[in-house]
């Protein structure tokens, strides 16, 4: 069984969280692209990868991952070399997946309401994200201590995190305050992001044909 990873991938999407983890992974894996135009997404041979007909999807072994934050945690153990979480005996791997499934769980709800105009809800205590700013109040108090969400160490959350809220701050779903500013700005002057940027855009220069 081969061991290259397989990453279903569109360059103007969410995937683009899992390519840049994949360069910071450094193993080996194959991108095959999927046209939203031709909606290859929907295509029978991708339905049986991804029922959702959603991108990021990866297989890897002969096994399926999909869900951004799920493939981020698998390649960070999958690839301990990498050093993109905390051992599973470190305390700081509490840390880790609480601010992961977070960012999953609370703050892409909470940003993608507020861009897409839902109206909030009355009962917050019944919502899981609570509320917009409670969501973004929580989250930079949590990056606040710094560099990164373990300190000074750069793990597989920083990419999710930094991921939404540089996306957020550019479609103006999230305030631009100094301190997410600053944290995306060290997250993202990481080699392993810029290879990721000039990737992309060569995947998407690939899909526009
Ligand atoms: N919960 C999924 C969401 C994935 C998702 O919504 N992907 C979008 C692109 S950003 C997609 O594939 N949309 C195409 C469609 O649903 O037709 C994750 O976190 O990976």
């Amino acid at each position: 069984m081969s061991d290259t990873i397989v990453f279903f991938h569109n360059p103007m999407s969410r995937a683009r969280v899992v390519h840049w983890m994949l360069e910071e992974v450094g193993a080996p894996y194959e991108a095959k692209l999927l046209s939203f135009e031709k909606a290859e997404h929907k295509n029978p041979d991708y339905l049986a990868i991804n029922p959702m007909g959603k991108v990021p999807a990866i297989v890897h072994r002969g096994v399926v991952v999909t869900e951004t934050a799920a493939i981020l945690a698998y390649l960070a153990d999958a690839f301990p070399a990498a050093g993109l979480a905390p051992a599973l005996s470190d305390p700081q791997r509490g840390t880790y997946l609480r601010w992961l499934f977070f960012a999953a769980g609370c703050v892409e709800p909470a940003v993608t309401d507020k861009m897409f105009d839902r109206p909030p809800v009355e009962r917050k205590g019944s919502i899981g994200y609570g509320s917009y700013e409670d969501t973004i109040n929580a989250l930079e108090k949590a990056i606040a201590p710094g560099p990164f969400i373990c300190g000074d160490r750069f793990t597989a959350a920083d990419v999710y995190v930094a991921s939404l809220l540089g996306w957020g701050m550019m479609t103006k779903g999230v305030e631009p305050r100094p301190s997410f500013a600053a944290y995306v700005k060290r997250a993202t002057d990481r080699p392993a992001y810029q290879r990721f940027v000039t990737q992309g855009e060569a995947f998407a220069a690939k899909l526009k044909g």
